[in-house]
Order: C-alpha cells, then sequence, then structure tokens
C-alpha cells in the first residue's frame, strides 16, 4: 500500500440484484481508475441498505453479488481494499460521535431524505434514514480520504462531510482530512431511458428507463433500442433541447472512449434508429463479459469472501486508528484492560 498517495473512498448499497448503468458510469469506472493513482477504500454498504426494509437472505446475497460485481468491473483486491462497511464496526462508532456533531436541522435539509421520505411515505421513514448521510460521513473521515468518487446525486452529502469534518477540527484539534467530491462532469448524472430529465435510479426508474447490468443483454439491447428521443432527426448533444439523444452519446462516448464531437460528425445525416442499433452493440458488447466475470465470482464464494476478509483486515486498520484519535478527542475515557 503506497502511502504517499491520496486517498479515496466510496461506498456503493446492496439495494438491488444488479448495478445498473447509471451506478458503473458514475461511480463505479472512477473506483477502477482511482486504484492506480489512490490508496482506494471501496465498500459495500450493508448499514445503509437497512435504512429500508430488507429480506436477510436477500441483503445477505446481495452483498456478496455487489462485490463481485465491483471485482467484474475491474477492481482488484491487490490494488484496492475491498470490504463489507459492517465487518468495519468503526463505520458505525464514529457514525454515533457525527450524529451527535450534526443540527437537526441540518440534517433535514438534505434532499435525498426529502425524496426518499416522500417516496416510502413519511410514516414509513425510518430515524435511520434520517440519518443516513451521517453514516455516510463517517464513512468517508474514518479513512481520511482526500477524494470520494460519486454520481453528482451525492454531491450535498460530501458538503455536509466536508461541514463535519471542519467542525469537528475546529472544536477538538485537526482530526480527519477534509475530503473532496469526484464527480466526473460527463456522467455525474446518466438519466432515465424513458423519461431522460431524471436520474436512472433502481427505486424510481421504471424497468424501461433503467440497464441493468445483470439482464440478459438482449434485454437491455431492448431498452436502447427504444430510448425516449425528440420528434428532431439530428444526432446532437444538447442537453437541454435533446436531453434523450444526448444521454445516448454521453453512454456511447463513455462505453467506446469516442469523443461526442466525433459520435455527431460520424452520424451527421443518419438518424436516431443508427445511433440506438449501434449503441446497443456496444452494450451488449460491454456487458456479456461483465454477467461471465461476476458469474465466476459468485461460483467461487470462498475466494470472494476471502478477498473480504483480507479487505475487512486492511479496512480495519485504518478505521480503528482514526476512531481512537477521535474518541480520544472528544474526551471518552480509554478502556482499560
Ligand atoms: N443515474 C446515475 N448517474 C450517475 N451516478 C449514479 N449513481 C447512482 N445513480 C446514478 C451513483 O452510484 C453510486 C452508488 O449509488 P448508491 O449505492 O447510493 O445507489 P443508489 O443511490 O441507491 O442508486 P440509485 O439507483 O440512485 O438508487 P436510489 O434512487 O434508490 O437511491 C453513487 O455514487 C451514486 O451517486
Amino acid at each position: 500500500m503506497a502511502l504517499d498517495r491520496p486517498r479515496a473512498l466510496s461506498g456503493i448499497q446492496p439495494t438491488a440484484g444488479s448495478f445498473h448503468l447509471g451506478n458503473y458510469l458514475g461511480a463505479i469506472r472512477q473506483y477502477v481508475a482511482l486504484q492506480e493513482t489512490h490508496d482506494a477504500f471501496y465498500t459495500v454498504v450493508d448499514l445503509h441498505a437497512i435504512t429500508v426494509p430488507q429480506d436477510p437472505a436477500e441483503l445477505r446475497a446481495n452483498s456478496r453479488l455487489a462485490a463481485a460485481q465491483l471485482l467484474a468491473s475491474g477492481l482488484d483486491p491487490d490494488r484496492c481494499t475491498l470490504f463489507i462497511q459492517s465487518h468495519v464496526p468503526e463505520h458505525a462508532q464514529l457514525g454515533w460521535v457525527m450524529n451527535c456533531l450534526t443540527g437537526f436541522g441540518e440534517a433535514s435539509r438534505m434532499t435525498q431524505f426529502k425524496d426518499k421520505s416522500a417516496k416510502h411515505g413519511a410514516d414509513r421513514a425510518t430515524v435511520g434514514l434520517f440519518t443516513y448521510p451521517i453514516l455516510q460521513v463517517a464513512d468517508i473521515l474514518l479513512y481520511q480520504a482526500n477524494h470520494v468518487p460519486v454520481g453528482e446525486d451525492q454531491r450535498q452529502h460530501i458538503e455536509l462531510t466536508r461541514d463535519l469534518a471542519d467542525r469537528f477540527n475546529g472544536r477538538f484539534g485537526e482530526t480527519f482530512t477534509v475530503p473532496e467530491p469526484y464527480i466526473v462532469k460527463e456522467t455525474g448524472k446518466i438519466y432515465d431511458l424513458q423519461d431522460p430529465t431524471v436520474k436512472m435510479s433502481k427505486s424510481a426508474s421504471t424497468p424501461k428507463g433503467i440497464v441493468s447490468l445483470l439482464d440478459e443483454p438482449k434485454v437491455s439491447a431492448k431498452k436502447i433500442k427504444s430510448a425516449v428521443t425528440d420528434l428532431e432527426t439530428e444526432i446532437r448533444f444538447d442537453e437541454e433541447k435533446k436531453p434523450g439523444v444526448s444521454n445516448l452519446l454521453t453512454i456511447y462516448s463513455t462505453l467506446t472512449g469516442t469523443a461526442i464531437a466525433e459520435l455527431e460528425r460520424r452520424y451527421e445525416g443518419k438518424g436516431y434508429g443508427a445511433l440506438k442499433t449501434d449503441l446497443s452493440e456496444v452494450l451488449v458488447e460491454w456487458v456479456t463479459p461483465f454477467r461471465e466475470r461476476t458469474q465466476e465470482y459468485l461460483g467461487d464464494p470462498a475466494t470472494l469472501d476471502g478477498i473480504l476478509a483480507k479487505g475487512a483486515d486492511k479496512a480495519r486498520a485504518v478505521a480503528a486508528e482514526t476512531l481512537a484519535d477521535a474518541y480520544d478527542k472528544v474526551g471518552f475515557l480509554p478502556a482499560v484492560r
């Protein structure tokens, strides 16, 4: 582990069987890139998952499945630390300290809570869902992360993390690194294929609007082909006037490494059908080996669990050190054993 590198930390929820294209392009691609330049920690955030009801057997299976998909995406356990959040109890412990530092009004301003509680019904929203962003603060600060690769929807939570790190440092003395969000402008928000004005989301998108990476490739191809575009025929990137086509161009450009301007040139005079057919082929070529690699990891649970156990040990060593320092600064009496 190269200590001279900046640190990166990010987490992903095991709340659906399959990751979707927004998760991959908005976040996971950056996880893979940052393992080359950063001392990177990536976690499957099962503590966050239970902020909404979960079936225990499904949660267990989805946690392994999430780890398998991260590895299939290109995370290399020799280059980064991959672990399950609940295997590192320091997350919940620092989470409590951070809860006690956060204003009620401050937490109430988190738009994701407002959206999700509105969706689940205010009476059914849990206190855990309300304090979710504060646990996320602890996730990040425990590793002294410099950069947090996430999608645009997480920007407000990273702002809260920065505020709380500053507050703690100001009140108790320098303890935490104040992190920066690492959001790639082009792919920070991938849009729903049926409503390209809202983000692709596992809880809000209709089945036709979301590309689930583990779906049969031909199902995903069909979704691309029936993506909502507009009444013109010109293939041009214009997020405001042509959000559907722009979303398809972003996906195409990122999966193939082709500049959007080059795609615009390539499809000049051709209709949306040509773009969609080609993009659906590009997608099939990408998801087919991804699904196979995921199955390989799932087919060898001993190896997968071994990777996660090693990851938890590495994560715990860092997290325990930060927590001990934070506990001491707050004024907790050290336990004598
Ligand atoms: N549409 C998206 N575009 C870009 N990035 C996205 N992310 C999620 N959707 C998009 C990023 O994926 C990472 C993991 O997200 P998560 O574990 O918080 O999953 P999620 O937020 O539960 O995923 P969804 O689909 O957005 O679910 P809902 O809507 O149910 O909450 C994060 O970095 C996120 O920014």
